[in-house]
């Protein structure tokens, strides 16, 4: 472990002294401290397994077996090292999401964004290291709709121990992953969504991969006719008096969800891996992408409290797509020796949750997370200012004009800027981080992301949401392989301003390699004027994934310093495979520790064994695909 010292011209002397004053009591503690870095090894063997629920057999696709996926545990420092043998039909990439892969974009997993795809029957091993964060994250496919069966958390722990959380030493720390299930096929969704039809229901939420008690499983076969079996869910045992650190982490594809234990209260200390300022709520509001971390004190009378997870929905006149919660247990383990104390005959307690509806309570959650310990200090001033719009539009089953508000002469897309994003083609001769670092051009074109929306209009007006001819007029737009381009270094803002048009939710901006501050948010259209001189410049929440909330927007600045070619996308998986997503490139820097290494020697080609791709440089000839 250690750091460069460079004065940086906009550094000022004593901020240099006291980087180099923390740099030495960082050596010194390392020499000091006994631990070391480790590796820390996985195999994760991606198959396809058969799953009952609900009665119904249905083919997963899974890692080792297991529903969420094995946790990866590691020390701030450790190397982690992932061979992921893929024995599925699908191409597959693993996204480490949160794990910032500083000079290591080729270990971030999107695929033909930064690599080739591991083919079925192949294998590919992920390398990078978890510095400089600690907390909770996760890992997911990157691929179609699979992350819905293939995630699990990343923990990264003090590298001095539990002793060293700015928090209470919990007696226990439990990973609470809230997902979804689904009884369809997960690439028939993908391609129901990139076809712009988002009405498919989600079968069931999940705690833990368990559906729980609100669900009817099989009837038992010893039981009554009729006797109708409930699902598993999933339960915490917990020991009077003691307290628990619930890292969640929301892997759903399709929903903002309400987190409430009856007869308990939460202390928030940690979101996206960035520990936060303590704050004690009844309810975690948790987007899909985001982990949030809660102490919670086992201190209710012994007994049986549920733990629900709500899945939430824009209020009507949103079109209604039926979204399902789930509920699981935390149970007091007695101490009594009389058995029939033990709580078993007495009705689990149920909490009362906020209406699916309620956007104000996730607002106000995320409005009281503040950063409690800084990694470095916000940049007081911007270099790039970008204004994004996120919204739905729709483009043309055939020729230039269609109708839209719905018919099926259009399709519905999601965009940035008005603009929706196309993948780069599953057949280019490599991804474009590879185009990126050996400067070549894949064949691929690529269009600038604007630094401002393409139409202005009343973004909120809440009379576009229903379809008809007013919205429709600011429906069409296209799709093209958005990209932005950032000098390294570059101290970037941007504004996230969700839009009204076809819909209202809220959208859960995912940044690849970086973590943004999240300087400010608000209700209604965003006004500079009125909203900059609001921006928290002093403690504000870091996070890998913002909530803009709906009808509104959320002001973020990061700085550029990663180089690479990161995703930049929504985290609910309609919005994503629906185009609201564009790449951020960030330049090398001028030295060789701030530029991008080479690839990986066994990195994955573009191989298709049908294809002979001839890459030619591009100062040379032509690419050529046959
Ligand atoms: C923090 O939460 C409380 C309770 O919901 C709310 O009244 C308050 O406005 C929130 N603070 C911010 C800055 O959002
Ligand atoms: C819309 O049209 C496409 C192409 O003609 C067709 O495949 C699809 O089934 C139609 N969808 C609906 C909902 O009618
Ligand atoms: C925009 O629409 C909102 C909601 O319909 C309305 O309250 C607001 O006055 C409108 N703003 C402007 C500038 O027209
Ligand atoms: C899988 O990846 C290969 C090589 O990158 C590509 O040629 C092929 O089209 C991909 N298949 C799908 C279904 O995307
Ligand atoms: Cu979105």
């Amino acid at each position: 472990m250690y750091r460069h010292f460079r004065v940086r011209p906009h550094e000022t002397m004593l901020q240099a002294m006291a980087t180099a004053v923390l740099a030495v009591f960082f050596i010194v503690s390392a020499t000091v401290a006994p631990a070391s870095a480790a590796v820390v090894e996985h195999t994760f063997v991606v198959r396809q397994v058969k799953m009952t629920h609900l009665c119904k057999e249905t083919l997963v696709t899974v890692v080792n077996g297991q529903l969420p996926g094995p946790a990866i545990e590691a020390t701030e420092g450790d190397t982690v090292a992932v061979h992921v043998v893929n024995e599925s039909p699908y191409n597959m990439t693993i996204h480490w999401h949160g794990v910032r892969q500083r000079l290591n974009c080729w270990a971030d997993g999107v695929p033909m964004v930064t690599q080739c795809p591991i083919r079925p029957g192949r294998s590919f091993t992920y390398r990078f290291a978890v510095a400089g964060q600690e907390g909770t994250l996760w890992w997911h496919a990157h691929v179609a709709c699979l992350r819905a069966s293939l995630h699990g958390a990343l923990i990264v722990r003090p590298r001095n121990g539990a002793s060293s959380y700015p928090f209470p030493k919990p007696h226990m720390e439990v990973p609470v992953v809230i997902g979804d299930w689904w009884d369809m096929d997960l690439e028939q969704l993908d391609r129901n969504m990139m076809d712009g039809y988002f009405a498919d229901s989600q079968t069931a939420s999940t705690i833990n991969g368990k559906l729980g008690d609100l669900y009817a499983g099989c009837s038992s076969a010893g039981a009554g006719a009729g006797a109708v079996e409930e699902e598993d869910g999933y339960v915490l045992d917990v020991e009077p008096g003691k307290t628990y650190l619930l890292r969640l982490i929301n892997a759903g594809l399709y929903a903002e969800y309400y987190v409430k234990v009856a007869g308990h209260r939460f202390t928030v200390v940690a979101a996206d891996a960035n520990y936060v300022t303590p704050f004690a709520t009844d309810v975690v509001a948790i987007a899909p992408g985001e982990t949030v971390d809660v102490l919670m004190v086992a201190d209710a009378a012994p007994g049986r409290y549920y733990m629900v997870a709500l899945a939430m929905q824009p209020p009507e006149p949103d079109p209604q797509v039926p979204v399902a919660s789930t509920r699981g247990m935390v149970r007091y383990r007695s101490r009594s020796v009389v058995p029939s104390s033990n709580g078993e005959d007495v009705p689990a307690v149920v909490p009362d949750m906020p209406d699916m509806h309620d956007v104000d309570t996730t607002f106000y959650f995320h409005g009281n997370l503040t950063s409690l310990r800084r990694p470095a200090p916000v940049p007081g001033r911007a270099d790039e200012r970008m204004f994004v719009t996120l919204g739905v539009g729709s483009i043309c089953r055939e020729g230039e004009t269609c109708e839209r508000s719905g018919s099926n002469e259009s399709i519905i897309v999601a965009t940035m800027n008005d603009v929706s994003f196309e993948d780069p083609p599953a057949a280019a001769a490599a991804s474009l981080l590879e185009a990126h670092y050996h400067h070549r051009d894949d064949g691929v074109e690529l269009r600038t992301l604007p630094d401002a929306p393409l139409r202005v209009f009343n973004f909120t007006d809440e009379a576009l949401i229903p379809w008809g001819p007013v919205e429709a007029r600011l429906e069409p737009t296209e799709k093209e392989t958005l990209v932005r381009r950032f000098r390294h270094g570059a101290v970037v803002d941007v504004v996230f301003q969700s839009t009204s048009v076809m819909q209202s939710g809220s959208n859960p901006m995912h940044l690849h390699g970086h973590d943004m501050f999240v300087l400010a948010q608000g209700f209604g259209n965003y006004d500079a004027a009125r909203d900059v001189p609001r921006y928290n410049l002093v403690d504000p929440p870091v996070k890998n994934t913002v909530v803009v909330p709906g009808l509104g927007w959320a002001a973020v600045r990061f700085v550029a310093d990663n180089p690479g070619v990161w995703y930049m996308h929504c985290h609910f998986e309609f919005h994503m495979s629906m185009g609201m997503i564009a790449v951020f490139i960030v330049e090398d820097g001028s030295s060789v520790d701030s530029s991008l290494p080479p690839p990986p020697v066994d990195f994955p080609k573009c191989d298709s064994e049908e294809s002979l791709a001839v890459v030619q440089d591009k100062f040379g000839v032509q690419n050529v695909l046959s």
